[in-house]
């Protein structure tokens, strides 16, 4: 823990997670009350859930403008090639879930998301398939999208 805590002090910093994934590396951000692990890795919105629990964290909630600016950074950072973070077309799991009576919640604690950052008409649960809230790369702005196409994901632990 105090490993942990002083690689926190000195800001952005990695380390090496042992995981089922090869080579997946978590950058640590502490934000809030909270500390905000940002893969390296994509895998889908349902996959990123349970590789966060396997790590005993859970999938990120973005419940401030300050952690959704974090969050959005650390994908952001994850991009070697900026010209691909400029095509837009990549983004963060995030820990929102649309449930069955419409809502989103969050998978943490099962909250109702009350913070947001949606994009201009979104959401919209395109197709009647859209239940996974991603954060874009770029832009920031969120969108309810399919949960199965993998992407980048944030998991948290709570520090308090
Ligand atoms: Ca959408």
């Amino acid at each position: 823990m105090k490993f942990v805590l002083s690689l926190l002090v000195l800001g952005l910093q990695s380390f090496f997670v042992s995981s089922q994934s090869v080579g997946e590396t978590f950058t640590l951000y502490e934000v809030g009350n909270k500390v905000l692990y940002i893969s390296n890795q994509q895998l889908s919105w349902y996959d990123a859930l349970e590789s966060c629990r396997r790590h005993n964290l859970t999938i990120a909630s973005i419940e401030s403008a300050e952690e959704d600016t974090i969050a959005r950074g650390g994908c952001a950072a994850l991009f070697t090639d900026p010209a691909r973070l400029v095509s837009r077309t990549d983004w963060l799991a995030i820990g929102g879930y649309r449930f069955k009576d419409a809502k989103f919640r969050w998978m943490a604690d099962g909250t109702v998301v009350n913070y947001n950052n949606y994009d201009v008409n979104q959401p919209d649960n395109w197709k009647d398939i859209e239940y996974c809230i991603l954060l874009n790369c770029y832009h920031g702005k969120w969108n309810d999208g399919y949960c199965g196409t993998a992407f980048y994901y944030a998991c948290q632990r709570k520090t308090n």
